[in-house]
């Protein structure tokens, strides 16, 4: 079960940290801007910088996507490096994937097996039958959006349906429905602490990924106290341009941790 694998590295390194790999093209300092492989080199010297710090690393697949073939082959590149150099730490692509069922096929040939990703984020709209090709990878693990951490996140989210908000429904799909394998995770957003303890009390076991820490003003306390588990753990706490883009990653990474550990 590869959730094992995220709370080994958790365990041994003390730390629910996630470091987000999305280097921005246009943020990339000139010195990588002018190397051969821009993204990629950056992403060695983040990962390089932050690793003793990280439980998990997460890329978000635009940034590279944006920069067409070159961009997928220099994700490639740090998936290659990351397995080859950090075999021990879990990685995410966030790539907020589902489709009808064939077709996710090929979502997962490419994130799974080609790119050799731990796990990926899935959005739950097309309902459980689609999701099932990812479900069924025991050997990966599957995020779903439950709470995103967005300003609008409520719009859909919070609808109510026969007495339950979105967000608790899918929280629901997942305590009775989807983590058969053990395999589920959940998005929930660092934004919205209130939600994230409704969501603790329907899913007591599953492990949350939180954005909006850093950037996006989420508050490290709130999220740690709101939706820490029973075994102190149950959370992979992102930030990206909070660390990768401050002046030293090293610290800005080291400083989140023991911040987050602060409350746990
Ligand atoms: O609800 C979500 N909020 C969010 O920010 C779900 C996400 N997957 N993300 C992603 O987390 C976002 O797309 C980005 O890759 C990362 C947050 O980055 P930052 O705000 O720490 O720079």
């Amino acid at each position: 079960m590869l959730i094992d694998k995220y709370n080994q590295r958790v365990d041994a390194i003390n730390s629910l940290l996630c470091v987000g790999l999305d280097p921005d093209f246009d943020k990339l300092p000139t010195k990588f801007k002018q190397k051969k492989f821009p993204q990629f080199e950056f992403n060695r010297w983040i990962i390089e910088q932050t690793a003793e710090y990280a439980a998990a690393f997460k890329p978000n697949i635009a940034f590279y996507e944006a920069r067409g073939e070159q961009g997928i082959h220099e994700l490639k590149m740090t998936m290659d490096f990351l397995i080859e150099q950090y075999p021990d730490i879990f990685t995410s692509c966030d790539a907020k994937r589902a489709d009808i069922g064939n077709t996710n096929n090929g979502y997962a040939k490419f994130i799974f097996d080609w790119l050799g990703f731990d796990s990926i984020t899935l959005h739950p709209y097309l309902g459980s039958e689609a999701l099932k090709p990812f479900l069924d990878r025991k050997d990966k693990v599957s995020i779903i959006l439950c709470r995103t951490s967005n300003s609008g996140a409520g719009e859909f989210q919070d609808l109510v349906v026969d007495g339950q908000t979105i967000w608790e429904i899918v929280a629901e799909k997942v305590a009775n429905e989807w983590n058969k394998n053990s395999n589920c995770m959940l998005v929930v957003g660092a934004t919205y602490p209130e939600e994230m303890k409704r969501i603790r009390e329907i899913t007591p076991g599953v492990t949350f990924l939180v954005p909006g820490v850093g950037a996006q003003g989420g508050d490290v306390g709130d999220a740690v106290r709101s939706g820490l588990d029973k075994s102190g753990k149950g959370l992979m706490i992102n930030s990206a341009r909070g660390i990768i883009f401050s002046e030293d990653p090293a610290k800005a990474a080291k400083a989140l941790r023991d911040e987050i550990n602060q409350y746990r």
